[in-house]
């Protein structure tokens, strides 16, 4: 199946492929190409963990996550646009709450300006230095921090970013792994947030986020 081609913005699934794994957590569909919503994973509890392409401000979520960094200073790529786009209140907020920051591996809650969500989540994933300073932990705990922060806050869905694999140099692959298993691993204790949303800015992490739930829940 080639993805990402043609990308519209109808939600539907055409393809239904769903399977129930082994040990019983829920089911796997996959859309053909041509619709926005690439993979979505449904526990039997009914949460479901989607894989979409697109800007991350676009995403209707009532928590929105911001790949941020631990001075909560603003910067490029998804903390540029979550800014632009959710208006000077956000960062207003961020100054005044969170004056020390956000340590590395985890993250901070804000209201969310004009963006169309309730809360960002800022979270702080590591700089990639090759693998040996701990950034699978700390990757891994910035999305559980995400987690526990919108389950805290009564959010029935979150919308994430791959947090470090753009300015912070995270090789995706190996970022991907933790992302997903983290949030399935909080799925499968928790079920909450109802809706777990990745959106991906572009076709090759897409169809590596794609890969790696595919394997995960093949397992
Ligand atoms: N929507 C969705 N994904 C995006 C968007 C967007 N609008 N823009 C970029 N991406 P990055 P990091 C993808 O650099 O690596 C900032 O300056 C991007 O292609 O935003 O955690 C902060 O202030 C990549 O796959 O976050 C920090 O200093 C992923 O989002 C630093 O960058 C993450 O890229 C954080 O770096």
């Amino acid at each position: 199946m080639k993805i990402g081609a043609n990308l519209g913005v109808e939600q539907h699934f055409v393809e239904a492929d769903p399977r129930v794994d082994p040990n019983g957590f829920g089911q796997r569909r996959m859309c053909k190409s041509g619709v926005l919503q690439i993979m979505q994973w449904t526990t039997h509890g009914g949460a479901t963990l989607e894989l979409v392409q697109g800007d991350i401000t676009q995403q209707p979520g009532d928590a929105i996550v911001n790949a941020a960094n631990s001075r909560l200073a603003g910067g490029g790529g998804v903390d540029g646009a979550i800014h632009r786009r959710g208006g000077a209140s956000i960062m207003d907020e961020t100054r005044r709450r969170y004056p020390d920051g956000c340590p590395t591996g985890s993250a901070v809650i804000t209201e969310a300006g004009n963006l169309p969500a309730k809360y960002v989540i800022h979270a702080v994933g590591p700089v990639w230095n090759g693998g040996d300073r701990n950034e699978g932990d700390l990757l891994r705990s910035a999305y559980q921090d995400c987690l526990k922060l919108a389950t805290d806050h009564h959010c029935e869905s979150i919308v994430f970013p791959s947090l470090s694999t753009g300015a912070y140099r995270y090789p995706i692959k190996q970022a991907s792994q933790i992302a997903l298993s983290t949030c399935l691993d909080y799925l499968q204790q928790q079920n909450v947030p109802h809706r777990i949303v990745f959106a991906l800015f572009d076709e090759p992490t897409l169809q590596v986020f794609s890969d790696t739930l595919k394997a995960l829940t093949e397992q």
